[in-house]
């Protein structure tokens, strides 16, 4: 893609079953956000696509779970996203769901489409099924252990952590995620998508950037990380993927196609389609043609995505559409990784995240200071970590101390000064002393060097790199600080005014600049510095090239002599550690994670299995390390009626010297056991944490010897 005459950008779609949290923001919504507004500003005719995912087995699980209906659950969280996404300022054109009638529509025809071009192949096979629930079970119906990676939680159709999209029979141990049951195989019918047929065409789109022999995209322009995922995944060779599934709900398999009864589409196949859906409906509502956005080699689709949906979107998606035929493929497919939160991965199961909708409601007002350092940390290139204290040194140091500081200031300056009027200056000043090599003006010299840093943070915005992006925009404001630390206008105010003028008119072009540069990344505050500065609010249509030309024309300037500003005002507040210790005690508060048992519990035993162990108090009476062995201690003890010899496991952590005279819980009836050329005659009980340390249960208050402990 040269010059693109159009973009259309989507972010994943969020699946309707429960609320959003910051690793959802960071990964396809915050970043997409900054892209669009970017080029808004830069006068783009661009479509922001977005909307809720409602279908798939994770949402009738979880209405099955809370007792209630699919449309109940998606009807919740469809708003809960829309409310959020709205106070979190992503300015998507149409925000739509996978549930109206327009979506089931579209994802038929292209189904319909598919199948008669022959696209599909017909396949009986085995199918895990549940005879308890009597259904077969697809997808996360279904879960085991990771084959490729041996996480323990993975689902039938992807392992969530190491990202493997995986086909339900190569999971180990599988159980059934309704009735927690092995479930039994049965033969079922479905479509299957030939993803082989593709494979050669997919690597050159992947690996090369062309499509068909043609110029496509340029590779490198794509993040390391998704091309090497691709890579991986076509090294391992594609197979046909089913493209529908047995259950409930979802959207038909069209009528027309033979023994479609009880057959819904997977719902990767049709949810991102729901972009397409999604695109009809914005354009029905804004009376515009949809067609060129899906359809025109000139539109760059541009899809955000968090690095679990890869796969779908850069391999299964573009397949679907190159089978269909009339659709263009993304240029880009910017994945994010994902985001940890306070050491620990973020958990909507164990309740280990930070909520949008909680953040909003306790800390109101702080949309932008959240955005900040969210795209500060943003997971681009690899996980990175959200924590509290981040947070708050991001709102502190760089947003109070930098940002709003230098804004403050020059505007207080201004007002000091000049009542608030943007002053004239000479236009020579400092030719003569310090830029007299290039004749530049001191005024002109530092025009330049704004424009440069501003060029710059464009680019790394039309590059995907938004945190780097961010840094040149708080360079701007460093920039203007240093403005001001540099010439002291305090100082020479009654000595040098000519110069003073030059500096707060260039203070206060760094301001108006900020307004618009900041717009991306924090919109409010864009809005803040606007009203400020008494300039008209930005309503992202083409400010960035306009300033740029400004800028670049040298002599007109964003904001003009003689124009009055607004009282000055700090834009930004200070966090305080109690708001921040407040925020993490919760988390561990409310997380089950915080307080969940490393080993999980064993399976219940009635008293009687108890009763079958002779557990007694004993004193250790000596010790020594075991001849034959460095972990092992030969210890004897003393159970008040005998002294026995038992042989433990604990040399590594306690020496014999240590041990001697400790008061310890023995099973005293267990089969002697010759180890390693000593018999031992039972065993010593031990608490043993996590990490492996080691710790004796002993006995209170000098218990006697041979006491029975029950
Ligand atoms: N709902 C998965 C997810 O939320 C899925 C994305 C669909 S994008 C078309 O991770
Ligand atoms: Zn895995």
């Amino acid at each position: 893609m040269h010059q693109a005459k159009r973009y259309l950008v989507t972010s994943a779609l969020p699946y309707a079953n429960g609320p959003l949290h910051i690793g959802h923001l960071a990964g396809a919504y915050i970043s997409a956000d900054i892209y669009v507004r970017f080029l808004r500003l830069s006068g783009k005719d661009v479509v922001y696509i977005g909307g809720s995912d409602e279908h798939g087995a994770a949402i009738t699980i979880k209405a099955l779970k809370e007792n209630t209906t699919p449309r109940a659950i998606i009807d919740q969280y469809h708003e809960e996203f829309k409310d959020a996404f709205t106070k979190m300022r992503v300015s998507f054109d149409m925000y739509h769901r996978t549930s109206e009638a327009i979506h089931h529509s579209t994802s038929q025809e292209f189904f319909k489409t598919l199948y008669e071009k022959g696209e599909f192949q017909e396949k009986e096979s085995e199918q895990y099924y549940d005879e308890e629930a009597k259904q077969f079970l697809a997808d996360r119906y279904i879960k085991g252990t990771c084959p490729k990676c041996s996480y323990e939680e993975a689902y039938g159709d992807q392992c969530e952590n190491c990202g493997s999209s995986l086909s339900p029979t190569e999971l180990i141990n599988v159980k059934s995620t309704l009735s927690g049951n092995e479930p039994v195989l049965r033969k079922t019918t479905h479509w299957y998508l030939a993803l082989d047929k593709y494979e050669e065409w997919l690597k050159s789109y992947i690996e090369d950037g062309t499509l068909d022999g043609e110029y496509h995209h340029d590779p490198e322009s794509w993040k390391n990380h998704v091309v090497g995922q691709c890579k991986s995944w076509l090294d391992g060779g594609l197979q046909p993927r089913s493209m529908t599934r047995d259950l409930n709900w979802g959207v038909d398999v069209p009528k027309e196609i033979p023994g479609s009864e009880g057959k819904k589409l997977y719902v990767w196949m049709d949810a991102p389609i729901g972009y397409i859906s999604a695109t009809k409906q914005w354009a029905l509502d804004n009376d515009k043609d949809w067609e060129p956005y899906w359809k025109d080699k000139d539109t760059a689709l541009v899809h955000f995505i968090g690095k679990d949906n890869i796969v779908f979107h850069c391999l299964t998606f573009p397949a679907i559409l190159k089978a269909h035929g009339d659709y263009i493929l993304p240029v880009n497919v910017p994945a994010n990784q994902f985001l940890n939160l306070e050491g620990k991965k973020i958990s909507t199961s164990k309740n280990w995240a930070v909520w949008v909708n909680e953040y909003l409601e306790d800390i109101p007002n702080k949309v932008d200071e959240l955005r900040y350092h969210m795209i500060k940390i943003m997971p681009e290139q690899r996980d990175s970590e959200f924590t509290w204290k981040g947070y708050q040194d991001s709102v502190n140091n760089e947003l109070v101390n930098n940002l709003a500081n230098f804004t403050n200031r020059v505007m207080v300056l201004a007002h000091k000064y000049y009542d608030g009027v943007v002053p004239a200056f000479d236009e020579n000043q400092g030719i003569a002393s310090c830029n007299d090599q290039d004749e530049l003006s001191f005024h002109d010299s530092e025009i330049i060097t704004l424009f440069d840093a501003l060029s710059e943070l464009g680019q790394h915005i039309r590059d995907f790199d938004f945190r780097a992006a961010l840094k040149m925009l708080m360079q701007v404001s460093s920039q203007g600080n240093q403005l001001l630390q540099f010439n002291e206008p305090w100082k020479v105010v009654k000595t040098d005014p000519e110069l003073v003028k030059v500096v707060i008119n260039l203070g206060l072009q760094y301001v108006a600049a900020l307004s618009i540069g900041i717009r991306p990344f924090m919109p409010d505050t864009s809005d803040t510095l606007r009203e400020l500065l008494g300039l008209p609010q930005i309503k992202e249509e083409g400010e960035w090239d306009d300033m740029m030309n400004t800028l670049a024309e040298g002599e007109s300037l964003l904001i003009s002599e003689g124009h009055q500003i607004n009282p000055a005002k700090h834009i930004f507040s200070r966090i305080d550690d109690e708001l921040i210790q407040k925020q993490v005690d919760k988390l561990f508060a409310t997380s089950s994670d915080a307080a969940a048992p490393a080993v999980s519990i064993k399976k219940t035993v009635q008293f009687d299995d108890f009763t079958k162990l002779d557990i007694r108090t004993a004193t250790i009476l000596e010790a020594e390390k075991h001849p034959n062995a460095d972990k092992l201690l030969k210890l004897t003890l003393d159970l008040g009626f005998e002294k026995r010899t038992v042989v433990s496991g604990i040399a590594e952590h306690y020496s014999p010297t240590e041990v001697v005279g400790k008061k310890v819980s023995l099973l005293a009836n267990l089969a002697p056991r010759k180890i390693r050329g000593i018999e031992s005659n039972g065993m010593i009980l031990m608490a043993e944490d996590e990490s492996g340390k080691l710790a004796f249960i002993s006995p209170e208050n000098g218990m006697v010897d041979g006491a029975v402990v029950r």
